[in-house]
């Protein structure tokens, strides 16, 4: 079955029809005049999740080296539309459907995204897990089954709103629960010192609360390939003896027989909403324990099959951490080894330390987690004292090498002591693994220079990598943007670059082919009528497509510096009021459209919504989301990724829209520069400080030895005037520019960032094929072969056996 619907041919039709009645009629127990176009969806989606398991199976079989990716967020989207592209099952899943009366497109948009992260590293690891899949990798992403994902977003009288993301009310189809596959996960308690058999110290940690980890699996096909590898989700559960607590019942207290329950299912209820910025709360810690608890008792059982000796372990697992959010898992590791299976210390540091790898995504100083050691001495005692012993084993080396450098070793220690003693999640995670790798290269050196500097001197350079972000073509051309992949692969004869990203350099040679520019841009005018549809239904508002559509869609910070880009907007506005007539004539049309979260909690980046609502003409869409990026990015003309140097440390959506045929106004920031580097400066508007530079810019803007952009103070005083509102409502955002110093050098970089030329359509459509064409490097295909994990499997494609 499986080898005939991947097959494609005419025929398959009634195959698909077949399993698709079936669904309705038993897993939705409906009968065929009683079908919505939800469940049809929910229909098509069951019959697309069958034989996933044979991957496993046959890496099983084989016997291989695995990599597991470990991320507490995974920004996935939609999957049918995914799913039916990836197993290139389109045309059958179409002409099926539409047989039954349903329409592919209708069904497809049924699905709500699963929406398990904030930004950039949850979209990431879902990029990185399509990649995975493609290239037949013995892969596993796991990562947390959050009952609510990252809130919706209302805006109302110009203010988010913030409304909880119950994704799972409809159910999920996508989704398997292993009841069979759950461990029970402890915290608090105590720890109790003892002796083992040969009268070596042993330490027991017992007591506390424990909870119970059921595994969701959620299939991820590859393009091109029967392999379907699997994310698995962690739910938390009370331990099955804890569902109820009889004795509180029998006495007549209700409430207090179903706290425990809660208690337990409070820890994967919901994601935290920031991005960058850590937030310090117990629930957070108790996540992340919860999550590398589970997964390690679960690689480890996997492991145990195949009856190996410890020594193996890292022949058989390599565990990629994903920021420091999953960094637990060493010392835990640890905890494992030398409690429970009574290895040595050292030979246990040396499996942990060949096993884990760690990935940083940020520079940011807020955004850099630090735990309260009282904090985690009381949630976990025993990984405190394990977190202290690395830490002096690892000091003594430092002592060893430089001698009696006190500073050093308060630098370097995993404890910082003042204010209040706090243990350093990057440090451990650098320690306890054997590469670290930046997410592009300006980053990449970054990360090298400042945070980590001390521990390049100490471990040498090779040690710290950078692996330049990537998106996957699949999801951000060839399904978000249907009409250009079709013109692409006809004029490349062929679907080869999808999953040979590069190929697209084909394209060059028609870059001043009349022809080719008009059905190139003939495209980017159909996607921008599909947003102008989507900005009507969403906000009401009727926008021009034959407007330059300016695009700034990304999380709201105040590092992104999307309140340069609306004080640009309100520049330009005062200017065309200015202007005579003939002057405004010349000009060229723009609508400037913005979307993204602010963090709940964040209040200058919620002002910063709020301005942006208040100046005319500009559009808000609401609830950015992976679904209406998918709209939004093919429509761009030129899209806005101007974070100050320095403070972004790659961007994935830059990639995505100019591999759209979008261009770029930018910064010398993150992949930016990778970006500039491979299709041309030229190419792109690129403006401001560059990050070597920054210091000083901050240094002269602080102590107010540079003056402000008079355009700025123009538009400030436009402000204070009341042109857009009562200027209480961003009083304290203005405040950010002067008495609060300029941090983000807006004001430094406010006068080269204004201006970008469209009306020259031919040098337009050309600038934007050859910057499409020259985006080869940034495949997440290519990320994934650099991050050299174990060696991927070149059997899949060929000797799977087919049932
Ligand atoms: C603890 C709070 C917290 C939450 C999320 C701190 C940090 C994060 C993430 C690491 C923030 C993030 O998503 N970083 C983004 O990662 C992308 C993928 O590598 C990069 O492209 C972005 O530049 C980076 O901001």
């Amino acid at each position: 079955l499986w080898t005939k619907l991947c097959a494609n041919k005419g025929s398959d039709v009634s195959t698909v029809q077949q399993s698709f009645v079936q669904h309705v009629q038993s897993t939705l127990a409906r009968t065929y005049f009683n079908i919505d176009n939800f469940a049809g969806y929910q229909a098509a989606a069951h019959s697309l999740i069958t034989h996933w398991d044979e991957t496993q199976q046959h890496h099983t079989k084989l016997d291989v080296k695995r990599v597991y990716y470990l991320s507490l967020e995974f920004l996935m989207g939609r999957s049918l539309g995914n799913a039916v592209l990836n197993m290139g099952l389109q045309g059958t899943f179409s002409e099926a459907l539409k047989q039954l009366g349903f329409s592919l497109e209708d069904v497809i948009d049924e699905e709500r995204d699963a929406a398990l992260g904030n930004g950039g590293l949850g979209r990431l690891a879902a990029c990185f897990m399509d990649s995975l899949a493609t290239l037949d990798y013995p892969a596993w992403g796991y990562g947390l089954r959050y009952t609510y994902g990252i809130f919706q977003q209302k805006i109302l009288n110009g203010y988010q709103v913030e409304v909880p993301d119950y994704w799972l009310s409809f159910g999920n189809p996508w989704e398997v629960e292993r009841l069979d596959v759950s461990y029970s996960v402890r915290f608090y308690g105590q720890v109790a010192k003892g002796k083992d058999a040969s009268g070596k110290s042993s330490y027991s940690w017992h007591g506390g609360e424990e909870v119970e980890a059921v595994a969701y699996d959620v299939p991820i096909p590859g393009f091109g390939t029967k392999s379907t590898i699997n994310i698995r989700l962690w739910s938390s559960k009370p331990l099955r003896s804890c569902y109820f607590d009889l004795h509180s019942f029998n006495e007549g207290n209700y409430q207090k027989s179903v706290e425990l329950q809660q208690r337990a299912e409070q820890i994967t209820s919901v994601l935290y909403p920031n991005d960058n910025t850590m937030a310090g709360k117990e629930l957070r810690l108790k996540q992340q324990y919860f999550f590398v608890s589970a997964t390690l008792q679960d690689i480890i059982r996997r492991f145990k099959k195949s009856k190996r000796a410890w020594s193996e372990f890292p022949n058989q697992v390599a565990i990629q951490l994903n920021d420091t959010h999953p960094t637990l898992g060493i010392p835990e590791l640890m905890r494992i080894l030398v409690d429970l299976e009574g290895l040595e210390w050292d030979e246990s540091w040396d499996i942990v330390t060949k096993v884990y790898s760690f990935t940083n995504h940020t520079v940011l100083p807020e955004a850099m987690e630090k735990w309260p050691v009282s904090m985690i001495s009381n949630l976990l005692p025993r990984h405190m004292q394990i977190i202290y012993d690395i830490n002096l084993f690892f000091l003594q080396k430092v002592e060893a090498l430089f001698p009696g450098d006190r500073a050093r070793l308060a630098r370097m220690s995993i404890i910082e002591e003042s204010p209040y003693q706090q243990v350093r999640m990057a440090f451990l995670a650098v320690i306890g693994s054997h590469t670290v790798n930046g997410v592009a290269a300006i980053h990449s050196n970054l990360i090298k220079s400042t945070i980590f500097s001390d521990f390049v001197e100490f471990y040498g350079a090779s040690k710290f990598q950078n692996k330049t972000n990537g998106i996957t073509p699949r999801r951000w051309l060839h399904q978000a943007n249907p009409k250009l992949s079709a013109l692409i692969s006809e004029k490349l004869g062929g679907q080869g670059w999808l999953t040979q990203l590069d190929k697209l350099e084909g394209l060059i040679k028609f870059a001043d082919d009349e022809n080719f520019q008009k059905a190139w841009m003939d495209v980017k005018k159909q996607n921008k009528i599909r947003l102008a549809e989507l900005i009507r239904d969403t906000c009401k508002v009727i926008i021009n497509p034959e407007a330059m559509y300016d695009v700034q869609v990304k999380r709201i910070h105040e590092y992104k510096r999307q309140f340069m880009n609306i004080l640009s907007v309100v520049h330009r506005y005062l200017d065309l009021k200015r202007m005579s007539p003939a002057e405004i004539k010349e000009t060229v049309p723009r609508v400037v459209i913005f979307g993204g979260k602010a963090a709940p909690g964040y209040y200058i980046a919620k002002m910063v919504i709020k301005l942006i609502n208040s100046v005319a003409e500009v559009v808000f869409i609401p609830d950015y989301n992976i679904s209406n990026a998918e709209v939004i990015i093919p429509a761009s003309d030129i899209s806005e990724h101007i974070s100050t140097a320095g403070t972004e440390a790659s961007g994935t959506s830059n990639m995505k829209f100019v591999l759209n045929g979008g261009l770029i106004i930018g910064t010398m920031d993150g992949a930016n520069i990778e970006i500039a580097e491979e299709i041309g400066q030229d190419k792109m508007f690129i403006f401001g400080c560059l990050a070597e530079q920054v210091d000083d810019a901050r240094h002269n803007q602080k102590y107010r030895k540079t003056s402000m952009n008079p355009d700025l103070e123009g538009v400030l005083d436009a402000l204070k005037a009341g042109r857009f509102g009562d200027f209480e409502n961003f009083a304290p955002l203005v405040d950010t520019l002067t008495i609060g110093g300029d941090y983000y050098l807006i004001s430094h970089d406010f006068a080269s960032c204004t201006y970008a030329a469209y009306r020259d359509k031919k040098q337009w459509a050309r600038n934007s094929i050859i910057s499409a064409a020259k985006m080869g490097k940034f495949s997440s295909d290519r990320s994934i072969r650099e991050l050299d994990l174990p060696s991927h499997d070149p059997d899949a494609r060929q000797s799977r056996p087919a049932v």
